[in-house]
């Protein structure tokens, strides 16, 4: 029975967890250490927060909502986490931190949302996971169910927490996983789940490249079906030699279910030898975004979605803020917003995509999160003009890129803007595509980005 035919008889797969006694410290009092927290006050077991920091975002509603709830800010005090029951870390809190260290060597579990929300789901899941591309899928993937009459809950990293989804009547759930949300999760068994690609990101945090996929393929579990992107070495590996799995190529690709047939405006979406949607359908740019629509029709076919209602969804997607996004075009010049492309991996999917329709002036750097920059050489050589640089890891992106396009550098994104302004040509597109987190100089990549739109939109007077 597929996952469309247990939301058409209400039958679930899943069974709840016991719980065990005892008090619960939740460690993170952001977005996801609030929903454990109102999640928990369900369940009657004592709970205990912790932040390292003195004052962490949502602070305030756990004191007005939860005045039960013993909460300690400022710092991770070690006793407080050996003498837990069960410990739900915050996946912006390292699970190698050294509290957290000495709470696990005393045989305490840790867990994080994601495993609170899989003992408590009450319908199928489709989990998607990967470096790049997991928000567009998960969206994708939620507006193809929609559009085929599912009610869907869908959140997860790209936000709300998933434990606010639960209790709302959805008959699925559709879920961005990070890799710091996987670690802590062993109770998920996702109807359908995919590890889109895999390259270098978050290395100030694992240590190695294989933790890092090791983590990511905890998503793929024994009873689900794998979908799995043929173009990606990884991401293959993982999954493509999985029984009943679903390939995905933007190639022909002779194991792929579903693939590109055909070149120019000729090219398909084509489902096992059938034409499904003209590429030119697509209203989003660059081969990445090929790739993500038959990431999420392979994931909606798992679980027995109509093509017809997916193809009406993908037409219909209008793509999400900071992502490829043109924000404005004037004097032959196109400016694009990539605020969201905070690893080199989504970068160089970026320079390829925008840079197969002219020339790029790119604005990239920030934080580099322990990233090796090397892979973005090729494609600057082939795409790049110029390249603007800020941030903390400027120098860094400069030793990579000098002597494959000119080098300019800005003290801030005014700056650059203004910098970049001065060297594209029409025809060109200004691209801002960090490479980078934000930390350095936003407080996250959505405030960069929306920085970026207002500073362009005040030069070029759209
Ligand atoms: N922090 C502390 N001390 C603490 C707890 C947190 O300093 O005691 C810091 C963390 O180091 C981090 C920040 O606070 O810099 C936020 O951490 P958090 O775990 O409290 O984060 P939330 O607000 O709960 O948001 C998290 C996800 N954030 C992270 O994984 C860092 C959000 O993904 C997600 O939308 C939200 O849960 C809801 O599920 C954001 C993200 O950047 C978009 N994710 C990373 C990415 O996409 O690359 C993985
Ligand atoms: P995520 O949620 O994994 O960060 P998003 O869908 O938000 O992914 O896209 C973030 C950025 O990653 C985009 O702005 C784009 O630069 C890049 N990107 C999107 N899809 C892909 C893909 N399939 N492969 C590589 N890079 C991608």
């Amino acid at each position: 029975m597929n996952a469309r035919q247990m939301i058409d008889t209400g039958l679930m797969s899943e069974a709840c967890a016991p719980s065990p006694a005892g008090h619960v410290l939740v460690v993170g009092l952001g977005e996801t250490g609030l929903s454990c927290i109102r999640h928990l006050a369900g369940s009657c077991r004592e709970v205990v927060a912790v932040d390292s920091r003195e004052h962490p975002p949502c602070r305030a509603e756990v004191e007005s909502e939860f005045p039960e709830v013993d909460m300690h800010c400022g710092g991770f005090d070690a006793p407080m986490f050996g003498t837990a029951a069960e410990i739900v870390v915050s996946p912006g809190v390292s699970v190698r931190e050294p509290a957290l260290r000495v709470a696990s060597a005393r045989g305490v579990p840790i867990i994080g949302d994601i495993e609170l929300f899989a003992r408590a789901a009450d319908a199928p899941v489709v989990a998607i996971t990967g470096s790049n591309g997991k928000s567009t899928v998960t969206s994708l993937v939620s507006g193809m169910a929609r559009s085929d009459g599912v009610r869907v809950g869908s959140g997860g990293n790209l936000g709300p927490p998933a434990l606010s989804l639960l209790g709302r009547g959805y008959e699925l759930y559709v879920l961005e996983l990070s890799s710091f949300q996987l670690e802590t999760t062993s109770a998920l068994r996702p109807a359908a789940a995919t590890v889109l690609n895999v390259s270098a990101d978050h290395m100030d945090r694992y240590e190695s490249f294989d933790a890092y996929v090791a983590a990511k393929s905890r998503v793929l579990r024994a009873d689900t079906v794998v979908v799995a992107n043929l173009d990606d070495p990884v991401a293959a590996r993982l999954g493509g030699d999985r029984c009943g799995g679903i390939g995905f190529s933007t190639t022909a690709h002779p194991n792929a279910r579903w693939y590109v047939e055909g070149s120019g405006s000729d090219a398909k979406i084509m489902r096992r030898g059938e034409a499904v949607m003209p590429v030119d359908s697509i209203p989003l740019p660059g081969v990445h975004n090929v790739a993500n629509v038959l990431a999420a029709f392979a994931l909606g076919d798992a679980i027995g979605l109509h093509a017809g209602a997916m193809s009406k969804a993908v037409e219909a997607y209008v793509g999400l803020p900071h992502r490829c996004e043109t924000v404005a075009a004037g004097h032959g010049v196109r400016w694009i917003n990539d605020s969201k492309g905070t690893n080199v991996g989504a970068t160089v999917a970026a320079i390829e995509g925008i840079g197969a329709s002219g020339p790029l002036v790119l604005i990239a750097g920030g934080l580099g999160k322990g990233a090796d920059f090397s892979p973005l050489l090729a494609p600057a050589r082939r795409h790049v003009r110029c390249a603007v640089l800020i941030g903390r890891d400027a120098a860094r992106l400069a030793e990579v890129l000098r002597g494959c396009t000119e080098i300019r550098h800005a003290p801030d994104l005014a700056a650059a803007v203004d910098v970049a302004s001065e060297a594209a040509r029409a025809g060109d597109s200004v691209l801002f595509s960090p490479a980078c987190a934000s930390f350095d100089m936003f407080t996250d990549y959505e405030a960069r980005g929306e920085e970026f739109r207002r500073l362009v939109l005040a030069r070029t007077g759209t």
